[in-house]
């Protein structure tokens, strides 16, 4: 409990509300020029604004960092088991046998529920309820997944119907989307309010905003500037909610919310001023708004630079309720609880952070430093936006962040190289099941388990 400072020794109540595919700039605390999202701005007043917080390209590898504390590329969850992430009918998905942070926080009693979008896998031993929580309501993949009168960009076959879940039972097929974050938000208040007398963990990842776009009928015009904006500002009502219903229990001194994004935002979000969109490991792809707040412990009106990661929840929230982080496997993340507090000195807990793509080592970041495996050098203290590439000028960097690299290459894997501190992926004994059948006028089978491609870490149905 050394993290904690000494006036409580009571273990705070964790919120971590995860939304999906916010860009850098969407909200106010990183932009002055909107008005749509006073909660988040409040937030950030209220609490420490996170400048160089990292979370994975995308959805499925950065859901498994939340997890677990450690690489996607570590829990085999770097990409799905024939896309760049994981699909209905998948038959990966987070490996049982790791520990994730509602594990961690049952040993010391936290009521724990999953509210939102999963992502780490469908078949019945990967869901929520079998990864430390108590309870689950939501969908439990992207929302994109979804039947369509033809198959799409990435969808190289007819999605089953969306599933709306409540445990490990069908609540319903979700067709229109609009209810979707009310419905969320309704629930995380009424579990706070439920189990206010006792430590909870609320892990809320949001559907929103990511596409199909959709928001409440009240919210649909509510900007004046687009769906995506509409939709923006429901999630920043939704967490103005939460701290509502946190207040209305006395219960935000006794509280630590982070509010993050779970990768770079698209071509509809705003990432001033990085470069690239989600899916690329440019820091547009990677780098993700990131607020905490917990009135009385987290610093107002604060702004950290130091370099921390979706890989830092589990052994920080580990800390803070006086839980034990897994000892006998490598856990990549860092306890940043000295660091959220606001200790004089706490810093980062990483002589390098890592950039993966599917299953390529892609850059590495030491300090101000980011090398690109191209051999492409960055400052991105002093440049962002990743503009201007210095490596000639600073071959010294180059050959230290190469040696770095090297480091990640032979332990977590890169492309064929399989990394020697690399964990099996979660493997469904099956059969595999979509949750709900395919609709017959589909033309495909009700239940199209896919087939590995020999020699590919893809497959293809
Ligand atoms: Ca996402």
């Amino acid at each position: 409990m050394s993290a904690l400072p000494a006036q409580s020794n009571a273990a705070p109540n964790l919120i971590l509300i995860n939304v999906d595919d916010m860009g850098y700039a969407d909200i106010e605390p990183y932009r002055s020029d909107i008005e749509y999202t006073p909660n988040l701005a409040r937030m950030a007043r209220e609490g420490t604004k996170f400048t160089s917080w990292y979370a994975a390209p995308v959805c499925s590898p950065s859901r498994s960092a939340l997890m677990t504390g450690c690489y996607p590329k570590r829990v085999g969850l770097s990409f799905g088991s024939w896309h760049a992430v994981l699909m209905p009918g998948d038959w990966h998905g987070l490996n049982p046998s790791e520990v994730t942070v509602a594990d961690v926080l049952k040993t010391k009693g936290y009521a724990t529920a999953c509210i939102g979008k999963w992502h780490l896998g469908d078949q019945p031993e990967f869901l929520p309820t079998k990864q430390g929580f108590d309870s689950y309501f939501g969908i439990p993949y992207s929302n994109d997944m979804r039947p369509t009168p033809k198959p799409l960009g990435i969808q190289e076959y007819p999605h089953p119907p969306l599933p709306l879940v409540r445990n490990e039972t069908l609540v319903q097929e979700v067709t229109d989307q609009g209810f979707l974050t009310a419905a969320y938000t309704r629930e995380a208040v009424q579990f706070i309010e439920k189990n206010r007398g006792k430590p909870f963990f609320i892990y809320l990842p949001h559907s929103m905003v990511h596409a199909p776009l959709a928001a409440g009928k009240e919210w649909v015009g509510k900007t004046g500037k687009g769906l995506y904006e509409d939709s923006v500002a429901e999630i920043d009502w939704s967490t103005g909610e939460i701290l509502a219903a946190l207040k209305k229990h006395n219960l935000e001194k006794k509280t630590l919310v982070i509010f993050v994004s779970d990768n770079g935002g698209t071509p509809r979000a705003v990432n001033r001023p990085l470069r690239g969109n989600k899916g690329s490991t440019w820091e547009g792809g990677m780098r993700v708004p990131a607020i905490a707040w917990w009135p009385g412990r987290v610093p107002a009106g604060r702004t950290s630079h130091e370099i921390v990661s979706n890989m830092d929840v589990l052994p920080t929230f580990a800390a803070l309720a006086g839980a034990k982080a897994p000892a006998d496997r490598k856990i990549d993340g860092h306890d940043l609880s000295a660091l959220l507090m606001g200790r004089a000195g706490a810093k980062s807990g990483y002589d390098a952070f890592y950039f993966y793509h599917v299953n390529q080592l892609r850059a590495v970041r030491v300090g101000a430093w980011k090398l690109h495996a191209t051999g492409e050098l960055f400052n991105v203290e002093a440049d962002i936006g990743e503009t201007k590439n210095v490596a000639a000028e600073n071959e010294g960097v180059v050959k230290r962040l190469q040696a770095k690299l090297e480091e990640a290459r032979a332990d977590l894997g890169d492309g064929e190289i399989a990394g020697k501190g690399c964990r099996p992926v979660g493997k469904a004994k099956g059969p595999l099941r979509f949750w709900i059948p395919r609709h017959a006028e589909s033309g495909y089978p009700p239940h199209a388990p896919v087939k590995k491609v020999p020699g590919s870490p893809l497959t293809v149905q």
